[in-house]
């Protein structure tokens, strides 16, 4: 059975090949509360490998550059203008994408076990609603929340110590029960910056739907917004890197220095 030292020291390698920082998390693959359509796809997809019980989740978070996320708007914009320079956050979203499939392949073709693809991409403008994701994936948030990388903001993301809520995620599941990774944190508090930004969000019922037409409508490159992103990064920025709730895990580092514009 692989061990968690041989995980780390993979996704290490990785993120050097990628050039990015990045965070895992291991927790018991049947042990995440799921919606029903989700818990049937989880299973089917599993089922090579046993029962979820007695499998892994290794969630693979890797994270945004500083350039990448200050190219979105801090304040709410209706529409892109031509050539945005929002778009450099656009661009990113598919390079993540394609590095944490490329990293969940390397783990999978060097110790087996499989993975689940960073998202459904492409789908924001092909769904009529919402809802038809729901049977083709599982939620990354429920199983990075379970494994300890952060807490589910206001927003609906997982907010990271260390990295606010400025990474995407894969998953790759390995046979085994790991040690699951657990750390408290500090949560929200009294922070509101996303409900001051985003209406959609602030108004929250239907928030998914009504964000998938705006993503759709917003006119970028590709099927993004992310201004509740930017502004609960600039939060944590300040606040969590003071905060004595969330222990820290270890940021695996290969990351070439980018900061700045
Ligand atoms: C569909 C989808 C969308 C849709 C719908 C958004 C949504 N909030 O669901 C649209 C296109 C609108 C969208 C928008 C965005 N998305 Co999106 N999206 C997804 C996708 C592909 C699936 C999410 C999904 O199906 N959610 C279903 C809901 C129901 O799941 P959930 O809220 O997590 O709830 C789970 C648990 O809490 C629990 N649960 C909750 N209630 C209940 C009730 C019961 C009874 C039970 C049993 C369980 C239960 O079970 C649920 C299902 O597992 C994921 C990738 C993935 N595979 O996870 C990315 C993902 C969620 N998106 C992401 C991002 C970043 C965005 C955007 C910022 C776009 C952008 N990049 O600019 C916005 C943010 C919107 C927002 N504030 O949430 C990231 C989030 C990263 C993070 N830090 O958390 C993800 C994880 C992609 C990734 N690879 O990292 N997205
Ligand atoms: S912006 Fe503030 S309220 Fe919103 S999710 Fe981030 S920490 Fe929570
Ligand atoms: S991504 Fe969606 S939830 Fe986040 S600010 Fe944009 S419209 Fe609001």
């Amino acid at each position: 059975m692989v061990s968690r030292e041989q995980i780390e020291q993979c996704f290490g390698q990785l993120c050097a090949q990628e050039g990015r920082q990045g965070v895992i998390g291991l927790t018991n693959a049947g042990a995440v509360r799921l919606l029903p359509q989700q818990e049937q796809y989880l299973r089917q997809k599993l089922a090579p490998l046993g029962e979820p019980k007695d499998l892994t989740a290794v969630c693979l978070g890797l994270f945004y550059h500083e350039r990448e996320i200050v190219a979105v708007p801090y304040a709410w914009q209706a529409r892109a203008t031509a050539d945005d320079p929002w778009n450099e956050y656009a661009r990113a979203y598919g390079e993540l994408n394609r590095a944490l499939n490329r990293s969940t392949a390397a783990l999978m073709a060097r110790f087996g076990g499989l993975a689940e693809q960073a998202t459904v991409e492409g789908w924001a403008s092909q769904v009529g609603h919402v809802h038809d994701y729901f049977p083709h994936c599982v939620s990354h948030r429920a199983f990075a929340e379970a494994a300890g990388l952060g807490w589910r903001g206001r927003h609906g993301l997982i907010v990271t110590p260390e990295a606010g809520p400025a990474l995407r995620f894969a998953i790759w599941f390995v046979r085994g029960r790991l040690p699951a990774t657990q750390r408290p944190h500090a949560g929200c508090g009294r922070c509101s910056a996303c409900l001051d930004a985003c209406p959609i969000v602030r108004q929250g019922g239907e928030y998914r739907e009504v964000c998938r037409r705006r993503l759709n409508a917003l006119g970028l490159e590709d099927e993004v917004c992310g201004i509740c992103v930017r502004v609960c990064w600039e939060h944590v920025q300040t606040s969590c890197a003071t905060s004595k709730h969330s222990l820290p895990v270890e940021v695996f580092s290969g990351c070439r220095p980018q900061t700045g514009t």
